[in-house]
Protein backbone atom coordinates (compact mmCIF):
# COMPACT_ATOMS: atom_id res chain seq x y z
CA UNK A 1 0.00 0.00 0.00
CA UNK A 2 0.99 3.77 -0.55
CA UNK A 3 1.06 5.89 2.62
CA UNK A 4 0.42 9.90 3.00
CA UNK A 5 0.86 11.57 6.00
CA UNK A 6 -0.99 14.74 6.16
CA UNK A 7 0.42 16.79 9.22
CA UNK A 8 -1.46 20.36 9.85
CA UNK A 9 -0.08 23.17 11.74
CA UNK A 10 -2.21 24.32 15.42
CA UNK A 11 -4.53 21.77 14.87
CA UNK A 12 -6.54 21.26 17.91
CA UNK A 13 -7.89 17.60 18.55
CA UNK A 14 -11.30 18.89 19.49
CA UNK A 15 -11.95 21.14 16.51
CA UNK A 16 -13.02 18.30 14.61
CA UNK A 17 -16.80 18.15 13.74
CA UNK A 18 -16.25 14.17 14.19
CA UNK A 19 -14.99 14.92 17.86
CA UNK A 20 -17.93 17.14 18.49
CA UNK A 21 -17.56 20.62 17.74
CA UNK A 22 -20.12 22.22 17.34
CA UNK A 23 -19.11 25.30 15.04
CA UNK A 24 -16.03 24.40 12.77
CA UNK A 25 -16.51 22.38 9.35
CA UNK A 26 -14.51 19.81 9.08
CA UNK A 27 -16.79 17.23 6.60
CA UNK A 28 -13.80 15.61 5.11
CA UNK A 29 -11.95 15.01 8.25
CA UNK A 30 -15.03 13.58 9.52
CA UNK A 31 -15.31 11.50 6.61
CA UNK A 32 -12.08 9.97 7.26
CA UNK A 33 -13.19 9.27 10.70
CA UNK A 34 -16.28 7.24 9.40
CA UNK A 35 -13.94 5.54 7.17
CA UNK A 36 -11.36 4.88 9.15
CA UNK A 37 -10.24 4.86 12.90
CA UNK A 38 -9.82 7.85 15.24
CA UNK A 39 -7.40 8.06 18.48
CA UNK A 40 -8.92 10.15 20.77
CA UNK A 41 -5.91 10.47 22.81
CA UNK A 42 -3.20 11.10 20.52
CA UNK A 43 -0.50 13.55 21.79
CA UNK A 44 2.38 15.63 20.67
CA UNK A 45 5.75 15.40 22.10
CA UNK A 46 6.37 18.76 22.16
CA UNK A 47 4.28 21.25 22.27
CA UNK A 48 5.73 23.68 19.82
CA UNK A 49 6.79 23.60 15.96
CA UNK A 50 10.21 22.52 15.34
CA UNK A 51 10.43 20.25 18.20
CA UNK A 52 7.56 18.42 17.51
CA UNK A 53 8.13 17.99 13.64
CA UNK A 54 12.00 16.59 15.25
CA UNK A 55 10.18 14.35 16.92
CA UNK A 56 8.08 12.93 14.45
CA UNK A 57 10.91 12.78 11.56
CA UNK A 58 13.70 11.09 14.16
CA UNK A 59 10.92 9.17 16.12
CA UNK A 60 12.40 10.14 19.28
CA UNK A 61 11.90 12.50 22.18
CA UNK A 62 13.25 15.63 22.53
CA UNK A 63 15.41 14.88 25.40
CA UNK A 64 17.11 12.44 23.35
CA UNK A 65 17.58 14.81 19.76
CA UNK A 66 18.48 18.07 21.76
CA UNK A 67 15.97 20.05 19.61
CA UNK A 68 14.89 21.66 22.84
CA UNK A 69 13.54 25.02 20.86
CA UNK A 70 12.50 26.37 17.80
CA UNK A 71 15.91 28.01 17.37
CA UNK A 72 17.32 24.02 17.21
CA UNK A 73 16.19 22.12 14.06
CA UNK A 74 16.44 18.39 13.61
CA UNK A 75 19.15 18.65 11.22
CA UNK A 76 19.62 14.84 10.58
CA UNK A 77 23.32 13.56 11.98
CA UNK A 78 20.87 10.92 14.31
CA UNK A 79 19.30 9.49 11.70
CA UNK A 80 15.79 9.66 11.25
CA UNK A 81 12.66 8.11 9.10
CA UNK A 82 13.93 9.22 5.39
CA UNK A 83 17.55 7.75 6.48
CA UNK A 84 15.80 4.58 8.00
CA UNK A 85 13.68 4.33 5.08
CA UNK A 86 16.23 4.85 2.51
CA UNK A 87 18.47 1.53 3.50
CA UNK A 88 15.30 -0.14 2.75
CA UNK A 89 14.70 1.67 -1.17
CA UNK A 90 12.09 3.60 0.00
CA UNK A 91 11.51 7.13 -0.53
CA UNK A 92 9.94 9.87 1.49
CA UNK A 93 8.54 12.44 -0.97
CA UNK A 94 7.49 15.37 1.22
CA UNK A 95 5.81 19.12 0.20
CA UNK A 96 5.27 22.08 2.80
CA UNK A 97 6.63 22.46 6.36
CA UNK A 98 9.21 20.06 8.38
CA UNK A 99 11.03 22.57 10.34
CA UNK A 100 14.56 20.99 9.54
CA UNK A 101 17.48 22.88 9.56
CA UNK A 102 18.54 24.23 6.54
CA UNK A 103 22.23 22.89 6.25
CA UNK A 104 21.28 19.32 7.59
CA UNK A 105 21.41 15.64 5.63
CA UNK A 106 18.48 13.54 5.15
CA UNK A 107 19.23 11.37 2.76
CA UNK A 108 16.35 9.40 1.36
CA UNK A 109 14.10 12.51 1.41
CA UNK A 110 12.80 14.21 -1.29
CA UNK A 111 11.32 17.51 -0.96
CA UNK A 112 10.39 20.79 -3.75
CA UNK A 113 10.65 23.49 -0.80
CA UNK A 114 11.97 21.98 2.08
CA UNK A 115 10.65 24.15 4.34
CA UNK A 116 13.49 24.42 6.25
CA UNK A 117 13.81 27.27 9.11
CA UNK A 118 16.01 29.54 8.27
CA UNK A 119 14.73 32.71 11.14
CA UNK A 120 15.84 32.11 14.36
CA UNK A 121 13.25 32.24 16.95
CA UNK A 122 15.46 33.42 19.79
CA UNK A 123 12.44 33.48 22.63
CA UNK A 124 14.20 30.14 23.99
CA UNK A 125 17.42 31.85 24.97
CA UNK A 126 15.39 34.57 26.87
CA UNK A 127 12.90 31.94 29.12
CA UNK A 128 14.18 33.22 32.44
CA UNK A 129 13.93 36.71 31.93
CA UNK A 130 9.82 36.93 32.50
CA UNK A 131 10.30 39.52 29.69
CA UNK A 132 7.23 39.17 27.14
CA UNK A 133 7.97 38.48 23.65
CA UNK A 134 8.97 41.81 21.69
CA UNK A 135 5.91 43.15 20.29
CA UNK A 136 4.10 40.24 20.30
CA UNK A 137 0.65 42.60 20.48
CA UNK A 138 1.19 43.10 16.72
CA UNK A 139 0.41 38.82 16.18
CA UNK A 140 -3.43 39.55 17.46
CA UNK A 141 -3.84 42.22 14.91
CA UNK A 142 -2.66 39.95 11.86
CA UNK A 143 -6.86 38.73 11.53
CA UNK A 144 -9.20 39.60 8.55
CA UNK A 145 -9.88 38.56 4.58
CA UNK A 146 -6.99 36.82 2.41
CA UNK A 147 -6.39 38.50 -0.62
CA UNK A 148 -4.65 35.93 -3.07
CA UNK A 149 -3.42 32.10 -2.91
CA UNK A 150 -2.09 30.98 0.37
CA UNK A 151 0.94 28.99 0.83
CA UNK A 152 -1.05 25.94 1.59
CA UNK A 153 -2.82 26.78 -2.12
CA UNK A 154 0.63 26.11 -3.16
CA UNK A 155 1.66 22.99 -1.84
CA UNK A 156 -1.85 21.87 -2.51
CA UNK A 157 -1.44 22.20 -6.41
CA UNK A 158 2.49 20.55 -6.10
CA UNK A 159 1.06 18.08 -4.09
CA UNK A 160 -2.32 17.05 -6.83
CA UNK A 161 0.71 17.69 -9.50
CA UNK A 162 2.46 14.86 -7.55
CA UNK A 163 -0.29 12.32 -6.76
CA UNK A 164 -1.28 12.09 -10.71
CA UNK A 165 2.02 11.92 -12.08
CA UNK A 166 1.81 8.38 -10.02
CA UNK A 167 -1.79 7.68 -10.92
CA UNK A 168 -3.30 4.25 -11.45
CA UNK A 169 -5.66 4.91 -13.99
CA UNK A 170 -5.42 2.67 -16.91
CA UNK A 171 -2.29 0.82 -14.98
CA UNK A 172 -2.25 -3.06 -15.69
CA UNK A 173 0.99 -3.95 -13.59
CA UNK A 174 0.90 -2.59 -9.41
CA UNK A 175 2.75 0.39 -9.22
CA UNK A 176 5.99 0.43 -6.29
CA UNK A 177 4.26 1.62 -3.19
CA UNK A 178 5.32 5.68 -2.62
CA UNK A 179 5.10 7.46 0.63
CA UNK A 180 4.35 11.43 0.11
CA UNK A 181 4.35 13.44 3.11
CA UNK A 182 2.28 16.89 3.28
CA UNK A 183 2.96 19.44 5.59
CA UNK A 184 -0.16 22.27 5.69
CA UNK A 185 0.52 25.82 7.86
CA UNK A 186 -2.84 25.90 8.39
CA UNK A 187 -4.49 26.36 11.18
CA UNK A 188 -1.57 28.48 12.55
CA UNK A 189 -2.01 32.22 12.53
CA UNK A 190 -2.01 35.02 11.18
CA UNK A 191 -5.71 34.55 10.47
CA UNK A 192 -5.87 35.75 7.04
CA UNK A 193 -8.78 33.54 5.65
CA UNK A 194 -11.14 33.51 2.69
CA UNK A 195 -13.83 35.91 2.69
CA UNK A 196 -16.99 33.58 2.24
CA UNK A 197 -15.51 31.51 5.37
CA UNK A 198 -14.69 35.19 7.49
CA UNK A 199 -18.10 35.91 6.33
CA UNK A 200 -19.80 32.82 7.52
CA UNK A 201 -18.01 33.03 11.05
CA UNK A 202 -18.06 36.02 11.70
CA UNK A 203 -21.85 35.65 11.41
CA UNK A 204 -22.37 32.81 14.08
CA UNK A 205 -19.55 33.96 16.18
CA UNK A 206 -21.09 37.29 17.82
CA UNK A 207 -19.93 36.94 21.65
CA UNK A 208 -16.90 35.21 23.17
CA UNK A 209 -17.92 33.10 26.06
CA UNK A 210 -17.68 34.09 29.66
CA UNK A 211 -14.89 31.00 30.23
CA UNK A 212 -12.90 32.92 27.95
CA UNK A 213 -13.18 36.45 30.12
CA UNK A 214 -12.55 35.35 33.79
CA UNK A 215 -9.97 35.46 36.54
CA UNK A 216 -7.52 32.37 35.68
CA UNK A 217 -6.65 32.18 39.21
CA UNK A 218 -5.69 28.00 37.45
CA UNK A 219 -2.66 29.06 36.27
CA UNK A 220 0.45 28.73 38.27
CA UNK A 221 3.49 30.55 38.04
CA UNK A 222 5.09 28.97 35.04
CA UNK A 223 1.88 28.82 33.02
CA UNK A 224 1.55 32.63 34.53
CA UNK A 225 5.10 33.97 32.68
CA UNK A 226 3.61 32.01 29.51
CA UNK A 227 0.25 34.16 30.04
CA UNK A 228 2.94 36.97 30.06
CA UNK A 229 4.95 36.07 27.13
CA UNK A 230 2.23 36.08 24.41
CA UNK A 231 0.70 39.29 25.99
CA UNK A 232 -2.60 36.88 26.19
CA UNK A 233 -3.32 38.99 29.47
CA UNK A 234 -3.49 42.15 27.54
CA UNK A 235 -6.32 41.60 24.46
CA UNK A 236 -9.54 42.64 24.25
CA UNK A 237 -12.77 41.00 23.86
CA UNK A 238 -13.55 42.04 20.13
CA UNK A 239 -10.23 40.63 19.45
CA UNK A 240 -10.47 37.07 21.22
CA UNK A 241 -13.82 37.01 18.85
CA UNK A 242 -12.03 37.83 15.43
CA UNK A 243 -9.37 35.06 16.58
CA UNK A 244 -12.07 32.51 16.56
CA UNK A 245 -13.48 33.57 13.31
CA UNK A 246 -10.04 33.40 12.04
CA UNK A 247 -9.40 30.00 13.19
CA UNK A 248 -12.27 28.37 12.46
CA UNK A 249 -12.02 29.25 9.11
CA UNK A 250 -8.90 28.10 8.54
CA UNK A 251 -9.40 24.98 9.93
CA UNK A 252 -12.41 24.78 7.44
CA UNK A 253 -9.92 25.75 4.71
CA UNK A 254 -7.45 23.03 5.59
CA UNK A 255 -10.23 20.47 5.67
CA UNK A 256 -11.24 21.36 2.04
CA UNK A 257 -7.00 21.12 0.62
CA UNK A 258 -7.17 17.62 2.05
CA UNK A 259 -10.81 17.37 0.39
CA UNK A 260 -9.22 18.03 -2.59
CA UNK A 261 -6.07 15.38 -1.76
CA UNK A 262 -8.67 13.02 -0.96
CA UNK A 263 -11.00 13.22 -4.74
CA UNK A 264 -7.24 13.07 -6.15
CA UNK A 265 -6.52 9.74 -4.59
CA UNK A 266 -10.26 8.72 -5.56
CA UNK A 267 -9.66 9.97 -9.09
CA UNK A 268 -6.80 8.57 -9.79
CA UNK A 269 -7.55 5.02 -8.34
CA UNK A 270 -5.58 5.17 -5.35
CA UNK A 271 -7.58 5.80 -2.28
CA UNK A 272 -8.07 1.97 -1.57
CA UNK A 273 -5.03 1.20 -1.68
CA UNK A 274 -3.35 4.22 0.11
CA UNK A 275 -3.04 4.69 4.55
CA UNK A 276 -4.05 8.13 5.06
CA UNK A 277 -2.46 9.45 8.69
CA UNK A 278 -3.89 13.01 9.39
CA UNK A 279 -2.15 14.33 12.39
CA UNK A 280 -1.04 18.09 13.32
CA UNK A 281 2.39 19.08 15.12
CA UNK A 282 0.12 20.76 18.33
CA UNK A 283 -2.96 22.89 18.88
CA UNK A 284 -4.10 25.71 19.48
CA UNK A 285 -4.62 26.77 23.16
CA UNK A 286 -7.55 29.34 22.00
CA UNK A 287 -7.76 31.45 24.48
CA UNK A 288 -8.68 28.64 27.13
CA UNK A 289 -7.01 28.98 30.19
CA UNK A 290 -6.37 32.55 29.81
CA UNK A 291 -3.50 31.20 27.16
CA UNK A 292 -3.04 31.73 23.44
CA UNK A 293 -1.22 29.84 21.07
CA UNK A 294 0.52 27.16 22.54
CA UNK A 295 3.73 25.86 24.69
CA UNK A 296 1.14 24.16 27.31
CA UNK A 297 0.16 20.88 28.27
CA UNK A 298 -3.58 21.79 28.47
CA UNK A 299 -5.87 19.72 25.77
CA UNK A 300 -6.40 22.39 23.92
CA UNK A 301 -2.52 21.94 22.79
CA UNK A 302 -1.35 18.73 23.53
CA UNK A 303 -4.07 16.75 22.51
CA UNK A 304 -3.68 16.11 18.41
CA UNK A 305 -5.90 14.96 15.74
CA UNK A 306 -4.64 11.28 14.82
CA UNK A 307 -6.94 9.93 12.05
CA UNK A 308 -5.81 7.00 10.26
CA UNK A 309 -7.52 4.96 7.09
CA UNK A 310 -6.30 2.51 4.74
CA UNK A 311 -6.63 -1.22 4.02
CA UNK A 312 -7.71 -3.40 7.01
CA UNK A 313 -7.77 -0.04 9.31
CA UNK A 314 -11.37 -0.62 11.27
CA UNK A 315 -14.07 1.60 10.21
CA UNK A 316 -15.71 4.27 12.78
CA UNK A 317 -13.66 2.70 15.37
CA UNK A 318 -12.23 5.06 18.06
CA UNK A 319 -9.27 4.01 19.86
CA UNK A 320 -8.56 5.56 23.75
CA UNK A 321 -5.33 4.07 23.88
CA UNK A 322 -2.53 6.85 24.18
CA UNK A 323 -0.44 7.38 21.33
CA UNK A 324 2.10 10.02 19.95
CA UNK A 325 4.00 11.74 16.94
CA UNK A 326 6.65 9.19 17.65
CA UNK A 327 4.23 6.37 16.98
CA UNK A 328 4.17 7.78 12.96
CA UNK A 329 7.56 6.67 11.87
CA UNK A 330 7.25 2.99 12.55
CA UNK A 331 3.62 3.13 11.42
CA UNK A 332 4.93 3.97 7.68
CA UNK A 333 7.67 1.82 8.33
CA UNK A 334 5.10 -1.60 9.36
CA UNK A 335 2.61 -0.04 6.01
CA UNK A 336 5.96 -0.07 3.54
CA UNK A 337 7.16 -3.48 4.84
CA UNK A 338 10.07 -1.72 5.95
CA UNK A 339 11.84 -3.63 9.27
CA UNK A 340 11.03 -1.52 12.57
CA UNK A 341 13.95 0.46 12.84
CA UNK A 342 15.74 -0.79 16.47
CA UNK A 343 15.68 1.43 19.85
CA UNK A 344 12.86 3.88 19.20
CA UNK A 345 10.09 4.50 21.93
CA UNK A 346 7.65 4.78 19.15
CA UNK A 347 5.03 1.72 17.90
CA UNK A 348 3.20 1.44 14.49
CA UNK A 349 -0.37 2.12 15.37
CA UNK A 350 -1.76 -0.42 12.76
CA UNK A 351 -2.42 -3.25 15.12
CA UNK A 352 -4.77 -1.05 16.85
CA UNK A 353 -6.13 0.36 14.09
CA UNK A 354 -7.45 -3.32 12.41
CA UNK A 355 -8.81 -3.40 15.83
CA UNK A 356 -6.29 -5.67 17.39
CA UNK A 357 -4.35 -5.26 20.90
CA UNK A 358 -0.91 -4.45 21.37
CA UNK A 359 0.20 -6.03 24.33
CA UNK A 360 3.87 -4.47 24.25
CA UNK A 361 2.48 -0.71 23.63
CA UNK A 362 3.01 1.76 26.96
CA UNK A 363 0.13 2.54 28.50
CA UNK A 364 1.32 5.96 29.13
CA UNK A 365 2.31 8.60 26.09
CA UNK A 366 5.19 11.67 27.42
CA UNK A 367 5.48 15.23 26.29
CA UNK A 368 8.05 17.62 27.47
CA UNK A 369 8.49 21.24 27.13
CA UNK A 370 11.49 23.53 27.18
CA UNK A 371 11.36 26.57 25.11
CA UNK A 372 10.09 30.19 25.10
CA UNK A 373 7.51 31.35 27.62
CA UNK A 374 8.81 28.88 30.76
CA UNK A 375 11.18 29.48 32.80
CA UNK A 376 11.16 25.92 33.95
CA UNK A 377 11.06 22.61 32.39
CA UNK A 378 7.38 20.95 31.97
CA UNK A 379 6.63 17.34 31.26
CA UNK A 380 3.59 15.67 30.67
CA UNK A 381 2.52 11.52 31.18
CA UNK A 382 -1.02 10.70 29.96
CA UNK A 383 -1.82 7.54 31.54
CA UNK A 384 -5.84 6.14 32.01
CA UNK A 385 -7.88 8.90 32.88
CA UNK A 386 -4.68 10.70 34.34
CA UNK A 387 -2.83 14.03 32.96
CA UNK A 388 0.07 14.30 35.18
CA UNK A 389 2.48 17.59 34.88
CA UNK A 390 5.97 17.62 36.20
CA UNK A 391 7.58 20.65 36.28
CA UNK A 392 11.39 21.23 37.36
CA UNK A 393 12.92 23.13 40.02
CA UNK A 394 10.48 22.13 42.57
CA UNK A 395 7.40 23.71 41.20
CA UNK A 396 4.41 21.65 42.50
CA UNK A 397 3.56 19.36 39.79
CA UNK A 398 -0.41 18.77 38.55
CA UNK A 399 -2.63 16.02 38.29
CA UNK A 400 -6.03 16.44 36.25
CA UNK A 401 -8.66 13.32 36.08
CA UNK A 402 -9.92 13.52 32.66
CA UNK A 403 -12.72 11.69 33.06
CA UNK A 404 -14.01 13.63 35.46
CA UNK A 405 -12.45 17.00 34.89
CA UNK A 406 -12.49 17.57 31.12
CA UNK A 407 -11.68 20.91 31.30
CA UNK A 408 -8.91 20.80 33.16
CA UNK A 409 -10.01 22.69 35.95
CA UNK A 410 -8.97 21.23 39.34
CA UNK A 411 -5.96 20.39 39.81
CA UNK A 412 -5.85 17.21 42.52
CA UNK A 413 -2.71 17.78 43.88
CA UNK A 414 -3.78 21.47 44.81
CA UNK A 415 -6.81 20.10 46.29
CA UNK A 416 -5.98 16.68 47.68
CA UNK A 417 -2.73 16.39 47.23
CA UNK A 418 -2.57 14.57 50.96
CA UNK A 419 -5.00 11.66 49.96
CA UNK A 420 -3.38 8.37 49.95
CA UNK A 421 -5.67 7.48 46.29
CA UNK A 422 -3.99 10.92 44.84
CA UNK A 423 -0.36 9.96 46.26
CA UNK A 424 -0.76 6.65 44.66
CA UNK A 425 -1.59 7.73 41.05
CA UNK A 426 1.13 10.45 41.62
CA UNK A 427 3.76 7.81 42.05
CA UNK A 428 2.62 5.89 39.41
CA UNK A 429 2.89 8.73 37.17
CA UNK A 430 6.11 9.72 38.29
CA UNK A 431 7.44 6.02 37.85
CA UNK A 432 6.05 6.44 33.78
CA UNK A 433 7.56 9.69 33.82
CA UNK A 434 11.08 8.49 34.92
CA UNK A 435 11.18 5.39 32.73
CA UNK A 436 11.35 7.83 29.94
CA UNK A 437 13.88 10.20 31.76
CA UNK A 438 15.31 11.96 34.60
CA UNK A 439 13.18 15.49 34.26
CA UNK A 440 16.06 17.98 35.88
CA UNK A 441 18.81 16.24 34.17
CA UNK A 442 17.11 17.09 30.88
CA UNK A 443 16.27 20.22 31.87
CA UNK A 444 19.31 21.05 32.65
CA UNK A 445 20.86 19.90 29.91
CA UNK A 446 18.38 22.13 27.80
CA UNK A 447 19.59 25.44 29.81
CA UNK A 448 22.93 24.87 29.58
CA UNK A 449 23.43 24.50 26.01
CA UNK A 450 20.30 27.24 25.65
CA UNK A 451 23.35 29.68 27.64
CA UNK A 452 25.96 28.15 25.33
CA UNK A 453 24.06 29.26 22.20
CA UNK A 454 23.33 32.42 23.74
CA UNK A 455 26.43 33.86 24.02
CA UNK A 456 28.01 32.27 20.55
CA UNK A 457 25.82 34.45 19.39
CA UNK A 458 26.34 37.35 21.20
CA UNK A 459 22.50 37.78 21.80
CA UNK A 460 22.54 40.51 24.82
CA UNK A 461 18.83 41.43 24.22
CA UNK A 462 15.65 39.73 23.08
CA UNK A 463 14.39 42.81 21.17
CA UNK A 464 17.31 42.69 18.71
CA UNK A 465 16.99 43.17 14.65
CA UNK A 466 14.30 44.64 12.87
CA UNK A 467 11.76 45.24 14.52
CA UNK A 468 9.49 43.89 12.34
CA UNK A 469 10.23 40.32 13.24
CA UNK A 470 11.46 41.17 16.61
CA UNK A 471 12.09 37.99 18.63
CA UNK A 472 13.56 36.80 15.88
CA UNK A 473 17.00 36.62 13.69
CA UNK A 474 17.73 36.43 10.20
CA UNK A 475 20.23 35.10 8.24
CA UNK A 476 23.14 36.77 9.09
CA UNK A 477 23.23 33.89 12.34
CA UNK A 478 24.17 30.48 11.66
CA UNK A 479 21.01 28.16 12.68
CA UNK A 480 22.15 26.44 15.74
CA UNK A 481 23.01 22.15 15.58
CA UNK A 482 21.67 20.37 17.96
CA UNK A 483 23.62 18.28 20.60
CA UNK A 484 22.57 14.30 20.32
CA UNK A 485 21.69 12.85 23.71
CA UNK A 486 21.68 9.14 22.23
CA UNK A 487 24.71 7.55 20.28
CA UNK A 488 24.18 7.56 16.60
CA UNK A 489 23.44 4.04 15.30
CA1 LIG B 1 3.44 24.41 14.86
Amino acid sequence: MNVLVIMSDEHSNSVMGCNGHQVAKTATLDRLAQEGTVFTRAYTNCPVCTPARASFFAGRYVHELGTWDNATPYDGKQPGMSHHLAKHGQTMHSFGKLDLHPDGQYEGLSASRPGHRKRIDIGAFFRQTGEAKPLVEERYKRIGIREGQSNDQRILAETVEWLKQRSNKGRTESQEPWFLYVGFSHPHFPFYVKQQYWDYYDKLITEVPESLNRPFTELNAPLQSLRHYFRSDAIDEETIRRMHVGYYALVQELDDNIGTIIRTLEEEGMYDDTLIIYTSDHGEQLGRHGLWFKCSMYEETANVPMIVKGPQIAQGQRVDIPVSLVDIYPTVCEALNVPHPEGLPGRSLLKLGRGEQDKERNDFVFSEYHAHGMPVGMYMIRWRQWKYVYYTDGVQPQLFDLENDPEEMRDLVASSGESPAIREVLAACEARLRSVCDPDEAEKRAKTYQAKVKRELGLERFDVGDPASSGYVDREYAVPHPEYAVKHQ
